[in-house]
């Protein structure tokens, strides 16, 4: 298949690229993380989103080496931003479904970090709830591995597949992001509401730190504010920005 192929050389000739997104803290305002975001730069076909590709990848199992390459490639920017002296925050990177199940990712994860002489708390690793209820066994201890190396761990696109409570209490997570589908239509529709508040309850009342992504409009931030969500990520504080730009940010703020 032409795409796949396409996909294979564009790995090979270092043709991906990440733009990254903050997170706000909610109390201060302040960029606590950014998320990793990557794109391939076709030479054919100019900037590609992921989800042109990602789902491609992983069918045909390139999601394994090209995870990898969003795990050290991660790592290898924070050396770079450390480096350079920038005030450094944490890096959340999306791991896909097959390279949590598939891959190394204890491995991968644990040499990129050595490699680079990281700060493990300054990694984070986003798993969606479909990946991680998958195979319970087999996710607890790949949690526990990856918590004993002290990555961070979130749960992405959080509410939006058919996880148990029971499972949360036992994974070691660190923080769930709420599914923007529920942000878009939190302030004025009821039942929206309803679900965030209850989502913001049950990640306090398991010390979990919460946070909403898609966040768009100053009420629906304000309207997450006065619910004491921790952090807020969305087009209203910052789209997904390019390296350049994004340090700017990160050394205006100190
Ligand atoms: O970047 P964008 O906003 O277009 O992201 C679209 C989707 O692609 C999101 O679901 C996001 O989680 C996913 N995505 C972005 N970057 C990566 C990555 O490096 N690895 C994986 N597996 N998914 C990613
Ligand atoms: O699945 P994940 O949460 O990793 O998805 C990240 C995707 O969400 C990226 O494609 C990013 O561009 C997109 N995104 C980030 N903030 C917003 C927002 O405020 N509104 C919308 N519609 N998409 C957003
Ligand atoms: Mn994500
Ligand atoms: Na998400």
């Amino acid at each position: 298949m032409q795409l796949d192929f396409d996909l294979r050389r564009a790995l090979e000739k270092d043709e991906f690229f990440f733009e990254y997104q903050p997170i706000i803290d909610a109390r201060t305002g302040r960029i606590s993380a950014v998320e990793a975001l990557i794109r391939w730069n076709s030479p054919e076909k100019g900037r590609v989103m992921p989800d042109v590709f990602i789902g491609l990848a992983e069918e045909t199992g390139l999601i394994l080496p090209l995870g990898e390459w969003v795990v050290r490639k991660a790592c290898a920017k924070l050396r770079e931003w450390q480096e350079a002296g920038l005030p450094l925050v944490r890096m959340c990177i999306n791991i896909s479904g097959r390279q949590f199940m598939q891959g190394d990712i204890y491995n991968v994860v644990s040499s990129a970090l050595k490699e680079n002489g990281i700060d493990p708390r300054y990694l984070e690793l986003e798993l969606t709830e479909t990946c991680l209820i998958q195979n319970v066994e087999e996710t607890t201890k790949k949690l526990g591995m990856l918590k004993e190396l002290n990555v961070s761990i979130s749960v992405d696109d959080f509410g939006t597949g058919y996880s148990s409570l029971q499972y949360l209490k036992n994974f070691p997570i660190d923080r769930l992001k709420i599914d923007r589908g529920f942000i878009k239509n939190a302030p004025h529709f009821a039942n929206h509401r309803a679900i965030v508040d209850a989502i913001i309850g049950i990640a306090k009342a398991m010390d979990l730190k919460v946070i909403a992504e898609g966040v768009e409009t100053v009420e629906q931030a304000e309207f997450l504010k006065a619910r004491n969500c921790d952090g807020l990520q969305g087009y209203y504080f910052y789209r997904p920005l390019a390296e350049e730009p994004l340090v700017v940010v990160l050394c205006s703020q100190g």
